[in-house]
């Protein structure tokens, strides 16, 4: 079947009662890989998530030289080749659809000394690069982009990188670890301000392979020329893949679900803060920190939503959950209004076009906008809707007909394998009526 037939039918009704553990995170599954890659010693990984993103960096790391063991059931063992032990790949690295392993790769590859390409599918092609290519020139990293600015990426081989002081236009994750990662090669500080808190585990996993990092305030620095020392990780489940069943247990009704083993990094849990403004009846359990990342199990059972005013200050922490919240305002009382949420456009899909075309589609009220949208909460009804090859936007929907009148059908769903495999079969093992269809 053509990855793009694809196609997921998700039938009206249903209730999502029971326990299920999601994947491992995405983001910490490719940190995992490139600070184990570049630390001395072994390093073992657990909970990895083997999606097509993270085995993509998986591939790009053993082109270059490093012996990976796994994935097995979720576990990986690393032989680290130390901060100068990759070799130069034969081949460009094939990033597939993964923004964040280009943009870290783009820092982590320019101090190496090495020419190598790095390429991606038809999404990732369309995505702005320059936000990294630019900040890594002024440190002395020579990076070609297409005329717009986008992928491939040649990455020559530069004399020596310098450290800068870099004031971050948007609050982006990628950027700053990107410019971390750099930093590690180097001469003297790089230090990366950021205008809103964003997902801080590049700094969270340096300090696990005992690499110093400073932060003060929105100000975060590391010096160049250390080393890595192997250290053991456990991946915790991806509070991203979590939120398409926070959502889902909360709208359709007699729900009552526990997520277990979920990230609850706090530059990551807008999603359980902003599900709550909205009345959302969802339970922490079992706090514990794992391998320096808080985690906890997550109860949430079915709640009458209301519609809210989404502060400004957590769209950096729920960044990749804003499809599915807005499955949950089509689902709740009055009206939602989304603002300083441009970030959105510029995704594997334009989320905010893709979402309010698909919500229309469905019949419900959503007005987008540049930096947001309006949803009008009401009833949805059943159609055809196109995921664009945006998993977030096919996962999204398949929640959406807990609450719907007729069928959904969604096109295009292939890359849910690139955060979620297995989604099909574990949501419908919770209750959720969806099922793969020949399209
Ligand atoms: O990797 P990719 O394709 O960029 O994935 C997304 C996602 O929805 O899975 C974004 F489309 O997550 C990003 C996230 O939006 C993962 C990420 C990270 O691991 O550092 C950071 C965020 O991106 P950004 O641009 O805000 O830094």
């Amino acid at each position: 079947m053509a990855s793009d037939k694809v196609q997921f039918v998700a039938r009206p009704g249903g209730k999502l009662t029971g326990s299920l553990r999601v994947p491992g995170d995405k983001s910490i599954s490719h940190r995992s890989l490139m600070l184990g890659s570049l630390a001395e010693g072994t390093t073992e990984v657990s909970g990895f998530l083997e999606g097509e993103d993270s085995l993509a960096t998986l591939n790009a790391f053993r082109q270059m030289g490093v012996s990976i063991d796994g994935p097995h059931d979720g576990r990986l063992v690393i032989q680290g080749v130390g901060m100068h032990g990759l070799k130069a790949p034969q081949a460009a690295l094939d990033l597939g659809n993964s923004g964040t392993a280009m943009r870290l790769m783009a820092g982590l590859m320019a101090g190496q000394g090495m020419e190598v390409t790095v390429i991606g599918d038809e999404s990732l092609s369309r995505r702005p690069m320059k936000r990294v290519t630019d900040p890594l020139a002024k440190m002395g990293a020579s990076i070609d982009t297409t005329e717009t600015g986008t992928p491939p990426l040649q990455i020559h081989a530069a004399d020596a990188l310098n450290g800068i002081d870099y004031d971050m236009p948007v609050a982006s994750a990628q950027v700053k670890s990107c410019l971390l990662l750099a930093g590690l090669y180097a001469q003297g500080k790089t230090c990366v301000t950021e205008p809103a808190p964003t997902r801080d585990h590049t700094e969270r996993m340096l300090q696990g392979f005992g690499y110093a990092v400073q932060r003060d305030g929105s100000r975060v620095c590391v010096e160049g020329g250390g080393k890595l020392s192997a250290c053991n990780i456990d991946v915790p489940a991806d509070i991203s893949s979590a939120a398409f069943f926070l959502v889902g247990a909360s709208i359709a009704p007699n729900s009552d679900l526990t997520l277990q083993h979920v990230g609850m990094n706090p530059t990551r849990d807008g999603v359980i803060n902003i599900l709550r403004l909205m009345g959302a009846d969802i339970t922490v359990m079992n706090e514990r920190e794992v391998g320096g990342e808080p985690v906890a199990d997550l109860r949430v059972r079915s709640a009458a939503l209301k519609g809210i005013r989404i502060p400004e200050d957590q769209v950096p922490l729920a960044i990749d959950e804003f499809p599915v919240l807005f499955v949950a305002a089509a689902c709740a009382e009055g009206e939602t209004v989304l603002t300083g949420a441009e970030e959105l456009r510029v995704k594997e899909s334009d989320r905010i076009q893709v979402m309010a075309d698909g919500l229309h589609t469905l019949g419900v009220d959503a007005r987008p906008t540049a930096d947001g949208i309006v949803i009008q909460g009401g009833a949805i009804g059943g159609g055809r809707v196109d995921s664009h090859g945006d998993h977030r936007i096919a996962m999204a929907f398949t929640m959406a007909a807990l609450r719907a009148q007729g069928d959904i059908v969604i096109d295009d769903c292939a890359n849910v394998n690139t955060s979620f495999p297995r989604f099909v079969e574990l949501a419908a093992g919770v209750g959720s009526r969806v099922e793969v269809s020949n399209g």
